[in-house]
């Protein structure tokens, strides 16, 4: 199980039902596992290229959740005074990424697909994309 040692953030768990081999089933419903209403959603897939960096910036307000849905990919998350380290590879568990919490996703498998839920639109004046700015902020 993880422990979570950075601020700003949260682990959530969907209600899942396991059908092997006939498929997994995974439900996150606004209240109960997911702690806020849903805006927007994306997602990131065909992460043919293992060492890409992805993220690397923070929100001013934003809350969102991220979950890995298939594959395998590294989630970096920086608090400013605490850094830990998350291989996603469980599709059941996402990890919330609240304000001020510095994100950068790596070492992508090839099969990777990222999910994101967010609580807003996008809104490129809420990215903080310079680290030096965001330890100011801290
Ligand atoms: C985040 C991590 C986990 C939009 O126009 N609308 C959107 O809703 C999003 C998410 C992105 N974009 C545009 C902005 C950029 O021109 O898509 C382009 C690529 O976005 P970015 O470089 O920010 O992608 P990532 O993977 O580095 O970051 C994304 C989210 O943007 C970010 O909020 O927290 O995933």
């Amino acid at each position: 199980m993880i422990k979570l040692k950075v601020k700003n953030s949260g682990i959530v768990k969907l209600q899942n039902f396991d059908d092997p081999p006939d498929g997994y089933l995974y439900i996150g419903t606004v209240k109960k596992e997911i702690p806020f209403a849903i805006k927007r959603i994306y997602y990131i897939n065909k992460l043919a290229n293992k060492i890409a960096i992805r993220g690397k910036h923070a929100h001013k307000k934003l809350h969102q959740i991220i979950f890995c849905i298939n594959g395998k990919f590294t989630l970096n998350l920086d608090d400013g005074n605490t850094k830990q380290s998350i291989r996603m590879t469980n599709p059941g568990l996402g990890i919330i990424l609240g304000p001020l919490l510095w994100h950068t996703m790596t070492k992508f498998s090839k099969d990777c697909v990222i999910l994101v839920l967010a609580d807003d639109d996008y809104k490129k004046e809420d990215y903080i994309r310079d680290y030096t700015e965001f330890t100011k902020l801290i």
